[in-house]
Order: structure tokens, then C-alpha cells, then sequence
């Protein structure tokens, strides 16, 4: 919750200064964002609601070695999949039109869902 408010202030105040390009190659979370916070083996939070459309998380990899995030539907079909984050980094990935359900998501790598790391999407 804290993040997320801390990064919506930061893109208002990026916004006021007319789009300042940055600097360094640093990111910064995107507004309206959900973060998720990978290690091993979690998504941290690892329960994320969310409404209908698309949804952006703002994949933050706090771990040690490379994870992703896909998306698999209640039939068993994955519907999305991020780049891959290497440690340290973050990624912006983006789920376009998505239906209102309920949905897992998962690390890819291998071992990782096995071992915990996956979590519960519901689309409202
Ligand atoms: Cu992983």
C-alpha cells in the first residue's frame, strides 16, 4: 500500500516537471501499477484482486536469480508471460483484456511454482 502511494507521487511529480527523462537508466514504478515482489520462491503479495481490463504489475525481483510471472486461467491455460527479471531488476508487465475470473499465476523457471512461487489473481 505504502509503495504503491509512494509511487503514484512519484509519476505526479514527474508529470508536473513535463515528462523529465530520467536519468541512468533508473525505472520507477508505473501509476495504477500493482507490485509484486519476487524471491525465492514467493510472490510477495501472493493474493492480488484486481478489476476487469488490463491489469499492470510492476514485477520487482528481490531474489537472487531470474524469475518471471505468467498468468494461467481456471482451465488451465496460460494467457500471458513477462520478460524475464534478472536479480535486482524490475520489469512493467501488462495483461491486456482480461476477463473477470479467477486466475494463478507463476513462476516459469524451473522448479520455482513447484517450490511455492505462485499466487491467486482474481479479476472482478
Ligand atoms: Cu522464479
Amino acid at each position: 500500500m505504502r509503495a504503491l502511494a509512494v509511487g503514484l507521487a512519484t509519476v505526479a511529480l514527474l508529470a508536473a516537471c513535463g515528462g523529465s527523462t530520467g536519468g541512468g537508466g533508473g525505472s520507477s514504478q508505473p501509476a495504477g501499477s500493482i507490485q509484486v515482489t519476487m524471491t525465492e520462491f514467493k510472490f510477495d503479495p501472493s493474493t492480488v484482486t484486481h478489476a476487469s481490463g488490463n491489469v499492470v504489475f510492476w514485477l520487482v525481483n528481490s531474489g537472487s536469480t531470474q524469475h518471471d510471472m505468467a498468468i494461467r486461467d481456471s482451465s488451465g491455460k496460460t494467457i500471458a508471460t513477462s520478460e524475464l527479471v534478472s536479480a535486482g531488476d524490475t520489469k512493467e508487465f501488462t495483461v491486456s483484456g482480461i476477463a473477470a475470473g479467477t486466475y494463478t499465476f507463476y513462476c516459469t523457471q524451473p522448479g520455482h511454482e513447484a517450490s511455492g512461487m505462485k499466487g491467486t489473481l482474481t479479476v472482478t
